[in-house]
C-alpha cells in the first residue's frame, strides 16, 4: 500500500470526494442535522409544550457553537429533566442484570463510581468523554440532533461520537423513537469504554467505508452499513453464557424495549452482514426483528469479510498520533 499524500500528482487522488481528514473537520457538522434538533413533528410529545420546546432550543444553540478543542459545554439540568433521567435510570438499573452484556454489567459500576451517574444526577458529556478516552480513545461530541448516516459514521473513524445533550420529552420515559442524553449516556458511553467494542465500532464497520463513497454504488454500501450499524450498535443481541442479552444502545436506554427484546414476541437471527445489511427497519417502534451476533470478536470478524466484498478503490487508515485520516491506494 502507498499513502497519497497532498502533493501527489496521482490520479486517484483527484477522484476522491471531501470527507473529514482531521478531526477538527467535524466542525462543519456542527449544523447539519436531519430533523428533530430545534423543531419537533407534530407527533413527538414535546410539540405541544412550549417550556420544553424551549429548552431544547437552548440546548442545541450551544451544541451548534462548539468546536473541536473546546471543552464540552456544561447543562444545568432542571429538577424537572433530572426527575426523568431518575424514572429511566432506576428501570433501567433494574433490568441490566438479567438483561445487558457483560461488557456493559462490567462498565456500569465504574461509571457510577467515576462519571457521576445516579438517579439524582445526569452526567456532564465532558466528564463522561474524558473517562472514555482513557478507556478506549473514544471522545463525545455535542450535537443538536440527528446527522446524515454518512455524517455520523465519519466522526466514528475518528472515535468522535456525537452525542445530543437534551432529554426526552417527561411523558414518554419508557421509549423516544430519537436519541437523548440518556440514550448517549446509558446506551452507548458504557460499550465504547470496551475496547473490542470500540474496534467493532470504529475500524471494521468504517475504515472500509469511505472508500464507498467515490464508488458508482457508494450509495447503496453507505446504506448496508448503516444499516449494519443499526441492527449491531443500536439494537444488537449477542449470545452470552447460552443466554441472549442486548449490548444495543437502543436497548440499553430504553426500559420498554429492553424488556420486550428479549421475550419472545419479536423474531431473532443468526447475526450476518450480508443478510443484516438487507434487511430493512423502522424507527419509530420496537423492531420487530433483533440479530444475534456470537461476540464482538466474531461480529468484527465477519464485518471485515463482508467489508471486502464492497467495492473500494481506495481505503483509509487512522493515524492516532496526528488524529488524521491517511488515504491508502488499493491498487
Ligand atoms: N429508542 C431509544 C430509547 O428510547 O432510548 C432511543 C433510540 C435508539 C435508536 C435511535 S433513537
Ligand atoms: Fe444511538
Amino acid at each position: 500500500v502507498k499513502v497519497i499524500s497532498s502533493n501527489t500528482t496521482h490520479t486517484l487522488a483527484d477522484h476522491i470526494p471531501w470527507f473529514p481528514r482531521k478531526k477538527s473537520d467535524l466542525d462543519t457538522f456542527a449544523d447539519k442535522v436531519l430533523e428533530m434538533g430545534e423543531e419537533l413533528d407534530s407527533d413527538h410529545p414535546g410539540a405541544k409544550d412550549p417550556v420544553y420546546r424551549a429548552r431544547r432550543a437552548e440546548i442545541t444553540r450551544v451544541a451548534k457553537t462548539h468546536r473541536h478543542g473546546l471543552p464540552l459545554p456544561t447543562i444545568e439540568y432542571t429538577p424537572e429533566e433530572i426527575a426523568t433521567w431518575g424514572v429511566i435510570f432506576r428501570n433501567l438499573v433494574a433490568l441490566y442484570p438479567t438483561h445487558a452484556c457483560k461488557e456493559h454489567q462490567y462498565v456500569f459500576p465504574l461509571l457510577i463510581q467515576n462519571c457521576g451517574y445516579r438517579e439524582d444526577n445526569i452526567p456532564q458529556l465532558e466528564t463522561v468523554s474524558r473517562f472514555l478516552k482513557d478507556c478506549t480513545g473514544f471522545t463525545l461530541r455535542p450535537v443538536m440532533g440527528l446527522l446524515t448516516s454518512r455524517d455520523f459514521l465519519n466522526g466514528l473513524a475518528f472515535r468522535v461520537f456525537h452525542s445530543t445533550q437534551y432529554i426526552r420529552h417527561h411523558s414518554k420515559p419508557l421509549y423516544t423513537p430519537e436519541p437523548d442524553v440518556c440514550h448517549e449516556l446509558l446506551g452507548h458511553a458504557p460499550l465504547f469504554c470496551d475496547p473490542d467494542f470500540a474496534d467493532f465500532s470504529q475500524v471494521k464497520n468504517l475504515l472500509c467505508y469511505s472508500g464507498s463513497r467515490i464508488s458508482g454504488a457508494s450509495d447503496s454500501d453507505l446504506e448496508k452499513l448503516a444499516t449494519i450499524y443499526w441492527f449491531t450498535v443500536e439494537f444488537g443481541l449477542c449470545r452470552q453464557g447460552g443466554e441472549i442479552k442486548a449490548y444495543g444502545a437502543g436497548l440499553l436506554s430504553s426500559f420498554g424495549e429492553l424488556e420486550y427484546s428479549l421475550t419472545d414476541k419479536p423474531e431473532k437471527l443468526p447475526f450476518d452482514p450480508y443478510k443484516t445489511s438487507v434487511q430493512s427497519y423502522i424507527v419509530t417502534e420496537y423492531q420487530p426483528i433483533y440479530f444475534v451476533a456470537e461476540s464482538f470478536k466474531d461480529a468484527k470478524q465477519k464485518v471485515r469479510e463482508f467489508a471486502k466484498t464492497l467495492n473500494r478503490p481506495f481505503s483509509i487508515r487512522y493515524n492516532p498520533y496526528t488524529e488524521s485520516i491517511e488515504v491508502l491506494d488499493n491498487q
